[in-house]
């Protein structure tokens, strides 16, 4: 799905700001609108929950209502020759959409934008009233996964006291996340009417290679519409405009010699434009050339050993919850820039488009993750023979894929994070392998696929060592074996060991300890700042040195909001920066550290 811009043949409007806004309950929404007087006030894009002090916005569970009213210019309406399209970004977590009172659409899955097109819907008098339906409840069905039989992540309702087990039947429904961020929802992303000329570009794959110093690029370009007979052409443009490569057709391949790669900060992330026209269309996609591919132990990146540096994040702030900040996504650059990482995974679900688009042009590799978190009961209950997930799993890569796939920032797929693998290793090695190579079946630059693997007992697990990449999440030293730095060090030796002998890449994706800024003390304690330093540490003296150690991404960023809990003390304190983007004193250990591991060793 081609990202919404604005040029010769293209409009867009942006309906981003105040809209109107309810609660609802559990109840299913009509198949026709009914707007409401008594609405209040709401920001889009933006989650709901902390726009108002009121626990209901905060707790609540089930749908909640959205209304816009707007009238688009004449030159929009009527029969103007051009298709006008309602694009959503990303609506947490299913919303149902009306036009002027009726239904239109209903889409499931919180992270990935969705459209419908609504030309024969707009009044000659351009009034549109649009209403968004939106509900925030998960369960194992849905992806993230929330948990079903009152079931809490933070393991605070223990079973087998009678009146506990009482009061968890008696107890207001709500939203028991499998996972311990916060479950914003709403309209978390831009809303925008764009439009095309009637025939017009629906889709542009690009698939670049190199040979020697020549750039190899082949293209598909879909095209929809009456005008069949339109010719398309393509034209190749450097970043000093010049055109390097002209084609006529729908598929096909371009040479470019002497072709400027695209390499990691501070490498040059040199990126082409693909101006693609057809008949009155007109759309224009950046892309770079660069390659990726996994052999032996190395991940190679323009065919040299690349070593991931950096983190895993959340799209999370203050008031906005995960709503799109763009202020926000440039100052994490510019702070990835500052503490000289490289790289982040997009934990736990795809991002929006925009953080892409910046790491695309500030050279920033990226780990593109599904929202597949949570995938797991215990050692009672098989979920790959419970959870009806599999259909939305597969439609949610399909959609991912569709959407980032010429992306050159983004450089491995994540299908998911920390699912069982330990209960039922084999039910797990059929769920997920199969979807490794379905994965791979869908890229059509066909990068490297992995999945994300929880601490747990690895010799059970068969099927974590079957990625193209072994992606570890450990908490040595503060889940397990808990302040024993000593202790984690020999622990997590011995598992290094262990995957040293699977001969795969391996990396951390995730490892850290809460951290409460401020916090200080000389002999390193948990929760204080010196013991994140000396937690770090520990792990980076284990797999310095071990050849087919790929990379490190620490958990997390920054401070983040999760579910209450007693163990979180006002969300997640994991962060290497707090919440508003202040350095804990490990932020300096990593800018130390990372300013002498080179991207390519
Ligand atoms: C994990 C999860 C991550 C949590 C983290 C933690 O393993 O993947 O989502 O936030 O642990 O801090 O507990």
């Amino acid at each position: 799905m081609l990202y919404p811009i604005m040029n010769r043949s293209r409009s867009l409007i942006d309906l981003g700001g105040v809209w109107q806004f309810q609660l609802g309950d559990e109840t299913e929404p009509e198949d026709l609108w009914s707007g409401s007087q008594e609405m209040d006030l709401i920001a889009v894009p933006a989650s709901y929950n902390d726009q108002k002090d009121d626990p209901a916005y905060r707790n609540h569970y089930g749908w909640a209502y959205y209304e816009r009213t707007v009238v688009l210019p004449a030159l929009l309406c009527g029969s103007n020759g051009q298709r006008q399209v309602l694009r959503f970004d990303a609506v947490t977590h299913v919303a149902k959409v009306y036009i002027n009172g009726k239904l239109i659409m209903t889409h499931k899955g919180g992270f990935l934008p969705f459209e419908v097109e609504i030309t024969d819907l707009i009044p000659e008098d351009g009034h549109l009233t649009i209403g968004v339906a939106v509900d925030n409840r998960i369960s194992h069905s849905t992806l993230p996964i929330g948990n079903e039989g009152n079931i809490a992540f933070f393991g605070s309702d223990n079973p087998g006291i009678p009146s506990v087990e009482a009061a968890k039947l008696w107890r207001k429904k709500q939203n028991l996340p499998n996972f311990d961020f916060f479950n914003f929802a709403g309209i978390n992303r831009p809303v925008r009417i764009y439009s095309t000329p009637a025939s017009y570009i629906r889709d542009i794959t690009l698939v670049p290679s190199i040979e020697g110093d020549t750039g190899v690029l082949n293209y598909e370009i879909l095209t929809d519409g009456m005008d069949s007979d339109a010719p398309v052409t393509l034209k190749i443009i450097d970043a000093e405009s010049n055109c390097k490569a002209e084609a006529t057709g729908r598929k096909g391949e371009l040479r470019i010699p002497q072709v400027h790669l695209w390499q990691p900060y501070p490498g040059t992330p040199y990126l082409y434009k693909a101006e693609v026209h057809y008949g009155e269309d007109c759309y224009t996609e950046e892309f770079g050339f660069r390659t990726v591919e996994v052999k032996g132990t190395q991940f190679l990146i323009n065919g040299e050993p690349f070593y991931f540096k950096g983190f895993s994040k959340h799209e999370d702030s203050f008031f906005r919850g995960r709503g799109l900040d763009l202020c926000l996504d440039v100052k994490d650059i510019n702070l990835l820039h500052w503490i000289h990482a490289n790289s982040f995974r997009t934990s736990h679900y795809p991002y929006a488009e925009e953080i892409y688009r910046l790491c695309d042009r500030e050279g920033i590799v990226i780990i593109d993750e599904t929202p597949a978190v949570g995938i797991g009961a215990g050692e009672s209950c098989d979920p790959y023979k419970t959870f009806p997930i599999r259909e939305h799993h597969e439609q949610v890569l399909r959609d991912l894929i569709a959407r980032d796939k010429n992306h050159p920032c983004i450089v491995m797929w994540s299908m998911g994070n920390e699912p069982d693998t330990e209960h039922f290793p084999e039910s797990a090695y059929d769920y997920w392998h199969s979807l490794y190579e379905f994965t791979h079946s869908l890229d059509p630059q066909n990068r490297p696929v992995t999945f994300v693997c929880c601490q747990n007992n690895y010799e059970k697990d068969i099927v974590t060592r079957t990625m193209d990449v072994v992606c570890l999440n450990r908490y040595y030293g503060w889940y397990n074996l808990s302040g024993d730095l000593e202790a984690a060090s020999y622990a997590w030796n011995l598992e290094l060991d262990f995957w040293e002998k699977i001969g795969k890449p391996v990396m951390m994706t995730e490892y850290g300890a809460d951290t409460l800024a401020g916090l200080h003390n000389c002999a390193p304690e948990m929760w204080s700042e010196e013991f994140q330093v000396e937690l770090y540490k520990m792990y980076s003296k284990a797999f310095d040195g071990r050849d087919f150690f790929i990379g490190e991404q620490a958990w997390n960023f920054a401070d983040y909001a999760t579910l209450q809990g007693c163990m979180r003390a006002d969300g997640n304190r994991k962060g290497i920066f707090t919440r508003d983007r202040r350095p804990k004193l490990i932020a300096h250990y990593f800018r130390d550290r990372w300013e002498h591991i080179p991207n390519f060793h």
